[in-house]
């Protein structure tokens, strides 16, 4: 199979710039700063490709890369949009892969608590440096053989904010090319942020097929899924990714950088890297508060941080749907936040008009689809767009099966992790300050979880230490987007469970730190559940965009109303204060906090965090949980 590479044929071979033997067919390697340089050539040597580019993310550089993939046939258009692309992987090559995704550092119980004996540790997976050396060496050299090694500089954060860092990725995979450009901040501008040989988060990604490929490549696709392996280095902040094309394992400024070295980097620096929306809320009389919110995967979250409301007078604007850079102001207290990303890349499937139009109004140009179906007229098609989609409409699905809309309800067009890459830029309610380089002031913070039983619609912590301890109980029916299936609660402490990059001991006793600088202003904490069932399985709140009445109840605590009342859990909105015109809601069973499913939930949450944790388990949070135990003993 030919390599599709080098955009640029005509070049004077005899001018042509070389990294030792390596040809450079874009870009001007000499300019770089030294320290990258140094770096590069390293990469070079390790991975051997026919040819170096250096990206400038210009539209320019994207139309052409973008030929190339559609003349070899990894993309093909969606005419029915603007500069959209279809994308099928390899369906070997579909989502993170947890079991290979690894923190190496010297120490192990700098990367993993020191969970109890028998109990297996799923916060985060460790290799020593020595153990790691052997695998990479079976994999790296040589894996850009007859490929074009590509260097991307991006920042993560608006260019030059204060609150931005900056990484080098490698990668020998156009569609990472040109997804990266809608993800992070993409430019030549970053050279001279490193002129001075400041620091950058080293990012290294090979889908680990040197040609002439070994293996038959699947649909254009070429992956490794056997020698799959995600390798994070926080102490010298090096990622290096083998043999994925996909999502969060080659998009490396996203889950490898922004969360789980950034979250190093931020314990190191007394900040916050979270896996959170940041949305504002402005209300009637026109006060506007921003909150942060975390929720596990299929939950919604996305949605959530493009909220059309049902109750009027009121507007959310989104500021990021994935992840926040939060730090307490030094001068004012107040915890401000970025969105490091540029970009939304979310899961497909059940995104429609009803569920979350501005998302669909975000992605109808500019977007690359991966995963979905498509239908006869070159539109892009999934799961909860029945609805939107004339029935006998003919479609394609992501493995190429060609069925009629409506005839057979078994047939699936898209992967259940399909997904849309956009950029923010687009979504209608984008909030004018989502660049701003100051960040924006969070009032609240949020978690939730999908909890078909016993846990009421809101509550809010009785203080910070109780807020930290709801997070690190965090639980949520299971997800699509991991690679565990079937209905189970599972445990996802602050929705981070896949993507802290340090021992979850200290990464709680980060957050419970915070409280120590009395300069802090610290937001209330939440905990939510839109997905509470009645004793039919019908779900007790409507959700969607009216979640705004229960958002609008949390800035009223925000703002110290009188709308609270104290119970064993936390504080419950008093009966009457979250608006429920319109609604029929079965208040009492909303919010009920049963006395059994609560004695249980907390015996099973001591034994889930000692067993994950140990000794490495603050003390304040087993206080938390002895102080909840004995409120809820006391329950009727
Ligand atoms: O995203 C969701 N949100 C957050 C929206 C801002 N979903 C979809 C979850 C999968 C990603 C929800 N699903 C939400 C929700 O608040 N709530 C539910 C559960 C639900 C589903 C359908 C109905 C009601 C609740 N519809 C009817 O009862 C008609
Ligand atoms: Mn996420």
């Amino acid at each position: 199979m030919e390599d599709i590479s080098v955009p640029f044929s005509e070049v004077h071979y005899l001018t042509i710039e070389k990294v030792g033997n390596v040809p450079v067919t874009k870009g001007n390697f000499q300019s770089l700063p030294a320290h990258v340089q140094t770096w590069l050539a390293q990469m070079i040597q390790l991975c051997t490709p026919k040819a170096v580019y250096i990206s400038d993310g210009s539209q320019e550089e994207a139309t052409i890369v973008t030929k190339k993939l559609v003349d070899y046939g990894q993309l093909s258009p969606l005419k029915k949009y603007e500069n959209c692309y279809i994308c099928r992987t390899d369906p070997r090559d579909v989502a993170r892969v947890e079991s290979k995704t690894f923190i190496v550092t010297n120490d192990k119980h700098s990367s993993v608590p020191h969970s109890r004996e028998g109990a297996k540790c799923i916060l985060g997976l460790w290799m020593s440096p020595q153990d790691i050396s052997k695998e990479l060496d079976t994999r790296f050299p040589g894996c850009m053989t007859g490929r074009t090694l590509m260097v991307i500089p991006f920042s993560m954060g608006p260019v030059g904010s204060p609150l931005s860092k900056i990484g080098v990725q490698v990668t020998d995979s156009y569609y990472v090319l040109l997804s990266m450009r809608v993800m992070t901040r993409v430019s030549p501008d970053i050279w001279r942020h490193l002129a001075h040989g400041e620091e950058f988060v080293r990012c290294l990604h090979s889908v680990g097929v040197p040609l002439p490929a070994a293996q038959p490549i699947v649909n254009n696709w070429p992956c490794n899924p056997e020698k799959t392996m995600i390798v994070h280095f926080p102490d010298p902040r090096k990622v290096m990714s083998f043999g994925s094309g996909y999502g969060g394992n080659s998009l490396l400024g996203k889950k490898c950088f922004a969360l789980r070295i950034a979250g190093r980097i931020a314990k190191d620096e007394g900040w916050l890297a979270e896996h959170m929306l940041i949305m504002s809320i402005t209300n009637p009389k026109g006060e506007e508060k921003f909150i942060a919110a975390a929720f596990p995967s299929a939950c919604g979250k996305t949605n959530l941080a493009m909220l059309t409301p049902t109750i009027p007078g009121y507007t959310v604007q989104c500021v990021g749907d994935d992840i926040a850079w939060m730090r307490f102001d030094k001068k004012t207290g107040e915890l401000r936040a970025i969105n490091p990303e540029a970009g939304f890349f979310g899961v497909a499937p059940g995104t429609n008009m009803k569920t979350n139009p501005n998302a669909i109004l975000t992605c109808l140009k500019n977007s690359i689809f991966t995963n979905v179906g498509e239908t006869a007229d070159s539109g892009f098609y999934w799961e909860g767009l029945e609805d939107e989609t004339p029935a006998g409409t003919e479609v394609t699905s992501w493995t190429g099966e060609k069925y009629k809309l409506g005839e057979d309800k078994t047939k699936k067009s898209s992967h259940p992790n399909a997904r849309f890459c956009c950029p923010a830029r687009q979504c209608p309610i984008i909030h004018s300050r989502w660049e701003d380089p100051a960040g924006v002031p969070i009032s609240a913070i949020i978690f939730g979880g999908r909890r078909p039983e016993g846990v009421p619609l809101v509550i809010e912590s009785l203080n910070w230490k109780h807020g930290v301890f709801l997070a690190s109980q965090l639980k949520s029916e299971s997800t699509a987007a991991a690679e565990f299936t079937g209905k189970q609660i599972m445990h996802d402490p602050f929705a981070m469970r896949p993507f802290v990059g340090y021992n979850f001991g200290h990464y709680i006793q980060h957050w419970l730190d915070f409280e120590k600088d009395p300069n802090n202003k610290l937001p209330k904490i939440f905990h939510v559940n839109w997905f509470r069932l009645d004793e039919n399985n019908k779900f007790l709140w409507p959700g969607f965009g009216d979640n705004i009445r229960v958002l609008d109840w949390i800035i009223r605590r925000v703002n110290n109303e009188d709308v609270a009342d104290v119970s064993p859990v936390g504080l419950l909105p008093k009966k009457g204060s979250i608006n429920l015109d319109g609604l029929d809601i079965n208040w009492e069973k909303l919010l009920s906090i049963p006395k059994d499913y609560w004695t249980g939930d907390i015996e099973e949450t001591l034994t889930w965090l000692d067993g994950q944790l140990g000794d490495d388990l603050p003390q304040d949070i087993r206080a938390e949980i002895q102080k909840q135990k004995d409120r809820i003993s006391q329950l009727n």
